[in-house]
């Protein structure tokens, strides 16, 4: 139902400019000077930047390794990680997770740390989605 007013129905920002034409609403005041300043109120959410990280496939780590590092940095269930685990083994490459640029980050840190400790050569890296 359209309300009643004095005015009549204006956009946002000619109501705006509308008030701000009023002497009680100028700048200055109502002796000041005679500016108006409209502003828009703009949407500013912005997406971030995803990064996919990526476990490489070798020779020598091994399978079940592999399975519990999945389970301990990507939160994995036994099989959603035996899954990727066996991608990776067959393609050389595979998705573990997709992350913020410092999460994905501290995941290859925390991953190639674990790997190092342990005396196996497996390699995770990120890369710009
Ligand atoms: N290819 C390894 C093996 O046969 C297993 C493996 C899978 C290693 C995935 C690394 O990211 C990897 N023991």
């Amino acid at each position: 139902m359209p309300h009643l007013t004095s005015r009549p129905d204006l956009s946002a920002q000619a109501a705006a400019a509308h008030r701000m034409s009023n002497d009680e609403n100028r700048s200055g005041g109502p002796t000041g000077p005679n500016t108006s300043v409209i502003t828009k109120v703009k949407p500013k959410t912005k997406r971030p930047n995803l990064y996919r990280v990526l476990i490489l496939n070798d020779d020598y780590t091994p399978m079940e390794f592999v399975v519990h590092v999945l389970e301990k940095f990507f939160q994995k269930d036994v099989e959603a990680a035996t899954k990727i685990m066996l991608h990776v083994h067959h393609h050389g490459i595979g998705e573990c997770g997709v992350f913020t640029y410092e999460i994905a980050e501290t995941k290859v840190t925390q991953v190639m740390d674990f790997a190092r400790k342990h005396q196996h050569p497996l390699q995770c890296v990120m890369e710009k989605k």
